[in-house]
């Protein structure tokens, strides 16, 4: 018995010192394919304003549909934030408002890739229409 209670003590302070960790940095878990250049540009931006990022090579399509995105919404490669997923080259702005208000969504996706979006390249041409998703037909969130 006091073994057990041992252990549980143990495992409470790790559960807790995890969750203490976390709280520092949000983690964002990024899956993208391996010839994709502007997710690294991605990754670096999300390092950039906070986050411990980790970035995994995968075959992205079936990963977005899993998580809900439909191909005309998928954005160039999938991460895993706080319980959410976010797609694509969105900027931080709509993933603090998304991890502020906490909606009952899967996530949110910035399809494409746009120009002079976090990232990416280029001028930006006009505002980055951010998409909720995983509740019916993906609704817009946010315009930036
Ligand atoms: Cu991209």
């Amino acid at each position: 018995m006091n073994w057990l209670i041992r252990l549980l003590t143990v495992w409470t302070a790790l559960t807790m010192s995890t969750e203490l960790r976390a709280g520092e940095a949000t983690e964002a878990l990024i899956y993208k394919t391996p010839q994709c250049g502007c997710c690294d540009e991605y990754a670096g931006y999300l390092r950039q304003n906070g986050f411990k990022v980790t970035v995994r090579e995968t075959q992205l399509a079936p990963m977005s549909r899993k998580a809900g995105i439909p191909e005309k919404f998928e954005g160039c490669h999938l991460a895993h934030i706080d319980g959410y997923v976010v797609s694509g080259h969105v900027p931080v702005a709509a993933i603090r408002k998304l991890l502020q208000e906490r909606p009952a969504i899967g996530g949110i996706t910035l399809p494409g890739m746009p120009l002079g979006s976090p990232g990416m390249g280029g001028a930006k041409q006009e505002p980055f229409k951010i998409y909720e998703i995983g509740r019916g037909k993906p609704k817009l969130f946010l315009a930036e």
